[in-house]
């Protein structure tokens, strides 16, 4: 039996949980510490060359992919003209660091928070131009032609469709297009961010700026539409809404909301849902009259309150409502997405097994004072997973309210097993116990969207695991 000192060697070497503060962000762009053995880059993760009226909030964000604070000697930043081809401005970053979470801002000084780097306004020109980092004992200076060597990262942007910066591309981005920041995606300002694309590919995707921060990425894998946010308005002048998340600016069809009582499992709602998603693919179902107008209304003779404090499933499915007549049984047919939520009691386990096979109900017992609503935190892949949902502010028609790895700190957690013949838990297991358990001790609403990065995953070297095994997710041995 090895000591308590080796058990919490092993632990702390394998297990880190990521407990996180609020704040609106959407996606997580840092890698799992089994990410971070690998290389570390630096690249240029978002871009707000244009805004509105005259450019006094441009800035250029780039991002250490280590996640922590980074040193920039040896990289410089070069502004290109695409008329003419050379550098307008070169940025020498020697002697810099980028933040504790890898983020390294050069603008103007009315951007929140302040760049490391201020720029006079109307400096960073709309395009067609480039933005490129290099790295290397190489000089950059202004006036230089455009080059690939020592070239780390590139961006070739324009702000119309009809713009050409063919030289910047075959130099900087081989075989790929300049990036358009669209100055009709918003009323207001918006900004060129990088997202994670299909496979290990990386895109930029117009969307609301996030100077300092991750950036908002909109899922353009999903195909279908999904539960964003559900808000039971459970008081007096708050207004119960349902939120669904589809691809960008796209017509709604042939999908039914059906609201389903968590005890008895009857259907006693459901309604059709049509129209278009918002440029953040987002789509309001609420009442007619609300603060924030719904994208399409509760009918008319809806009753009140719509939702419940639960147990309560919210379900999507693809069809017509012709096929959920009141009174009917839940059924898993057709279903896209489901949500069950309970504050107090427990919903049925049919229910349960019927809409989130395997998972739990969301317990929303929220400890938090004021309005709260439930916010799905991890987009897109996972559907069916009430534990994906965590409470926070309401958020109609905006991302949602999710916690940030930008206040994250690691935990590590010491799992011993005794019995070395049981069947091991994963890694999803160990998060949701984890996440409970959090609960239990601060009654703040944890859930397991709080806990990222790795979980349980053994130090070979301890000389308590089993000769052979070697490694993974959940694994504890003794
Ligand atoms: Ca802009
Ligand atoms: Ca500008
Ligand atoms: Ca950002
Ligand atoms: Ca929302």
């Amino acid at each position: 039996m090895a000591s308590a000192t080796a058990a919490r060697r092993l632990v702390a070497t394998g297990v880190l949980l990521c407990m996180l503060l609020w704040e609106a962000a959407a996606r997580d762009l840092l890698r799992s510490p089994r990410e971070q053995k690998t290389e570390h880059s630096l690249l240029i993760n978002e871009l707000n060359a244009d805004n509105p009226g005259e450019d006094t909030s441009e800035f250029v964000e780039l991002y250490h992919t280590s996640g922590r604070a980074a040193p920039l000697d040896s990289y410089c930043l070069v502004f290109y003209n695409g008329n003419g081809n050379q550098a307008y401005k070169v940025l020498n970053l020697q002697g810099t660091v980028t933040d504790h979470q890898g983020f390294f801002l050069v603008g103007s000084s009315t951007v929140k928070p302040r760049p490391s780097v201020i720029l006079p306004k109307n400096t960073i020109q709309n395009g067609p131009d480039a933005i490129a980092l290099y790295h290397g004992e190489g000089s950059c200076r202004e006036g230089m032609r455009v080059t690939s060597e020592g070239l780390v990262d590139a961006l070739v942007h324009t702000s119309r469709r009809s713009d050409r910066a063919d030289a910047l591309l075959s130099v900087l981005t081989p075989s790929r297009d300049a990036f358009l920041e669209d100055p009709s995606f918003r009323t207001t300002d918006e900004s060129i961010e990088r997202c994670p694309g299909a496979g290990s590919q990386w895109v930029f995707q117009v969307a609301t700026p996030t100077p300092g921060k991750e950036n908002h990425c909109i899922p353009t894998s999903l195909l279908t539409a999904l539960i964003s946010e559900v808000h039971a308005g459970s008081s007096p002048g708050e207004s119960a809404f349902i939120e669904l998340q589809g691809p960008p600016s796209t017509v709604l069809r042939d999908l039914v909301l059906v609201l389903i009582e968590g005890r008895t499992r009857e259907v006693y709602f459901c309604m059709d849902v049509y129209g278009k998603t918002s440029p953040d693919g987002l789509f309001l179902i609420g009442p007619a009259q609300a603060r924030t107008p719904a994208d399409l209304p509760f009918p008319p003779n809806s009753s009140s309150p719509l939702l419940g404090t639960g147990p309560q499933a919210i379900a999507l499915y693809a069809g017509n409502s012709s096929s959920f007549p009141v009174g009917g049984a839940a059924s898993a047919t057709n279903l896209l997405d489901a949500l069950v939520y309970v504050r107090q009691g427990s919903a049925d386990p049919e229910l349960l097994e019927i809409l989130t096979p395997g998972r739990p109900a969301l317990e929303t017992h929220s400890h938090q004072p004021g309005n709260v609503s439930v916010s799905r935190c991890s987009c897109c892949s996972v559907t069916r997973d009430s534990s994906i949902f965590t409470l926070g502010s309401p958020t109609p028609r905006q991302l949602n309210d999710c916690p940030s790895s930008r206040f994250s700190q690691a935990v590590s957690l010491c799992l011993r097993v005794a019995d070395c013949h049981r069947q091991l838990p994963g890694a999803r297991e160990i998060q949701t116990a984890l996440a409970q358990a959090l609960d239990e001790l601060c009654r703040c609403g944890a859930s397991v969207v709080y806990l990222k990065g790795e979980c349980g995953v053994l130090d070979p070297d301890w000389p308590g695991v089993a000769p052979g095994f070697t490694g993974g997710h959940g694994g504890i041995c003794c």
